[in-house]
């Protein structure tokens, strides 16, 4: 990404405030592990999403561009605040971002030190030019402790009353929504990392194998292809853990007849892939795992089949179901359509890029439309044969159809066993 993406992201972002409004994003600090350890620090994402920088204790302050401030003075643009060089701090710990790069990075003209910003903030809501803030507003559960955006919606509320305090995350979700080509291409080379991953840990698995050595294996591709991290904490498992769909516990080992699941993802400059195959231990389907895995397969080859601009968001996850549906009644397993329940367990699309789970604004009536990207994602466990996998591609919409961008990750048996033939 260059500065171009992010400079664009504000943009869009500052034509949907209103006259008078600003807003703050903030970075984030890396939570304590323990004693005087922390955990790594992980950038917020519509942080990154609008500065492409990942520098813990930073702000960025934005403006509504139709803004004209009563006094004449002069909008004030985008304001990025660092934390200052500090050698002894930085001897520790690793270098900080300097303004130089800050600016080479994300565009932003306006660098400052963070000590900068409690006063200018007071300033600009004391200048009378400002009537809302814009902070993003979001709790995974309403009991986590509040974050810097909370604590500021506080301060301004304490000692501001006459200026609103107002929810940017709307307004960044749809952003985030419709995919840039520089996001896309991202993507793709992330792919391409992901099916390294993948493929190491097929041609690796054999009867006896850990989940750990497969665990291995997905890293050891990845860091030698130069990822730094996986995108997410990988899932990994074999056998009855496949059916933990969640599952970090990387403690079993595979046994000879039991399939192995992944659920695994590479990122590339922040944009995320999101790609789950299954495939048997021992290198061949038996009959019962051919039968669920080609009715996974067939079902999301025809959702790639028919996914196109206009199709209401909902109709993928509904016609997942309605279509595996009718393979798990030829199997014998589904009697009514009341059955599929007892053997699909999750949603089959949610949406990926700055995040695996994405944050954008959809609902199931929103239309497909191009540089959308999300999973599709077939999820078939069934306990009383002990199988259990989930077929999850990314989908990306595009003027006429859709692509599916981990095609090339070995996706269907044929191809899975050739790979796995040692
Ligand atoms: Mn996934």
């Amino acid at each position: 990404m260059n500065a171009s993406f992010y400079l664009q992201n504000r943009a869009e972002l500052q034509a949907r405030l209103e006259t008078g409004a600003m807003y703050i994003v903030s970075s984030g600090e890396a939570p304590r592990r323990t004693n005087d350890e922390y955990y790594p620090f992980f950038a917020d994402r519509n942080f990154v999403y609008l500065t492409g920088i990942e520098q813990s204790g930073a702000d960025l302050m934005g403006f509504g561009i139709s803004h004209t401030p009563s006094n004449n003075t002069k909008t004030p643009g985008d304001t990025l605040f660092i934390p200052p060089a500090d050698l002894m701090w930085e001897r520790w710990n690793g270098t900080r971002v300097k303004a130089d790069e800050a600016k080479d990075i994300s565009g932003i003209e306006n660098i400052r030190h963070h000590a900068d910003f409690d006063r200018m903030l007071d300033h600009y809501l004391n200048s009378g030019n400002y009537t809302a803030v814009y902070l993003p507003l979001f709790k995974y559960t309403a009991d986590e402790p509040d974050n810097r955006s909370y604590k500021l919606a506080k301060y301004i509320q304490d000692r501001f009353p006459h200026i609103q305090i107002k929810d940017l995350m709307p307004h960044i979700k749809s952003l985030r929504l419709i995919k840039k080509p520089c996001e896309i291409e991202a993507m793709r080379k992330a792919e391409i990392i992901t099916g390294k991953g993948i493929t190491a840990m097929m041609k690796a698995a054999k009867p006896g194998i850990t989940e750990r050595e497969l665990r291995a294996e997905f890293y050891y591709a990845l860091m030698m292809n130069g990822a730094a991290e996986p995108a997410f904490p990988p899932i990994i498992s074999a056998g009855t853990n496949n059916f933990c769909i969640h599952y970090h516990g990387h403690g079993g080992t595979a046994q000879d007849g039991e399939m192995i699941l992944n659920d695994v993802g590479a990122s590339v400059n922040n944009i995320m892939t999101d790609v789950s195959r299954g495939w048997p231990v021992n290198g061949i389907f038996n009959k019962k795992q051919r039968a669920l895995y080609q009715a996974a397969y067939d079902t999301s080859e025809h959702l790639f089949s028919i996914i196109k601009p206009g199709m209401p968001m909902g109709d993928v996850d509904k016609i997942i179901r309605e279509v595996c549906f009718e393979h798990l009644k030829d199997i014998g397993l589904c009697k009514t359509w009341q059955d599929i329940g007892t053997y699909m367990w999750h949603g089959g699309a949610h949406h990926v890029g700055f995040d695996v789970h994405d944050v954008v604004a959809i609902n199931a009536t929103t239309p497909l439309a191009p540089g959308m990207v999300f999973c599709v994602d077939v999820g078939i466990y069934v306990e009383e044969w002990g199988i259990g996998f989930r077929l999850e591609d990314n989908c990306l919409v595009t003027e006429t159809g859709c692509e599916n961008l981990s095609k090339n990750i070995p996706r269907c048996i044929d191809e899975i066993e050739a790979i796995m033939k040692k």
